[in-house]
């Protein structure tokens, strides 16, 4: 069978998904860690992001996308339940974490750290200033979203899971946020046990290059 190829640097949180797909999956993959916009992604992803994906004749962009095709394209247990109630709820906190809790809130607040396109280098106060308040609020919804059962969704490990990790990941090594997620009893258990898993720790991507660690100071 042809091999699958996740395109694109394992620094991106929605690259990390992908993977822990793979693993949850039981598929073998080939990680090809190319940055956004180069000729390998821009064949694919028709606005040159990662990750992509090629599988014989298949090539896919978003990792919405992928994880659907990793999820229905091979046997192995299902990254989103095939119950239309229980699979739409993991659609519906899949949507949030990827619309408001990351675009709004943690990307501008994360890219302020690491890439602040201050004069001096040093973090983009001003940014993270901004971010503060609404990563408070949506670390409170996850809070609560988490308390019942440990998971975003039901009892099980699911894809929405997946995709909220690697975003938690960043924040946990950030100042502000770091503390947040500290101060959320239910979503610290729950990162701390789910980070666990192999299929999300096996995944951990090295610092940035030219960082020795993911800890940066404020
Ligand atoms: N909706 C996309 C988001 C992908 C995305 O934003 N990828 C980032 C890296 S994490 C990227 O390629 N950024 C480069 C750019 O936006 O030009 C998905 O789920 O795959």
């Amino acid at each position: 069978m042809a091999e699958l190829q996740i395109i694109g640097a394992p620094q991106s949180n929605y690259v990390w998904v992908t993977r822990i797909a793979c693993h949850e999956k039981g598929v073998p993959y080939t990680l090809v860690p190319v940055m956004p916009h180069t000729p390998e992604v821009d064949s694919v992803h028709p606005l040159g992001k990662i990750p992509a994906m090629r599988h014989g004749d298949v090539t896919l962009a978003e990792s919405r996308a992928i994880c659907f095709y990793i999820d229905h394209a091979f046997n192995g247990p299902p990254l989103v339940s095939r119950d239309a109630a229980e699979g739409a709820r993991t659609e519906q906190w899949v949507s949030i974490v990827n619309t408001h809790f990351d675009v709004l809130v943690a990307r501008p607040y994360v890219g302020a750290y690491f890439f602040p396109g201050t004069p001096d280098g040093k973090p983009n106060r001003a940014i993270i200033e901004t971010a503060l308040p609404k990563l408070d609020a949506q670390f409170a919804m996850l809070d609560r979203a988490v308390a019942r059962t440990g998971h975003l969704v039901g009892n099980a490990f699911t894809l929405t899971d997946m995709n909220v990790l690697p975003m938690l990941f960043y924040l946990q090594h950030l100042p502000e946020s770091g503390a947040m997620l500290a101060r959320n009893a239910a979503l610290a258990a729950y990162y701390e046990r789910q980070m666990a898993r192999s299929s999300v720790k096996d995944a951990i991507p090295p610092p940035f290059p030219g960082r020795s660690s993911w800890n940066v100071d404020g």
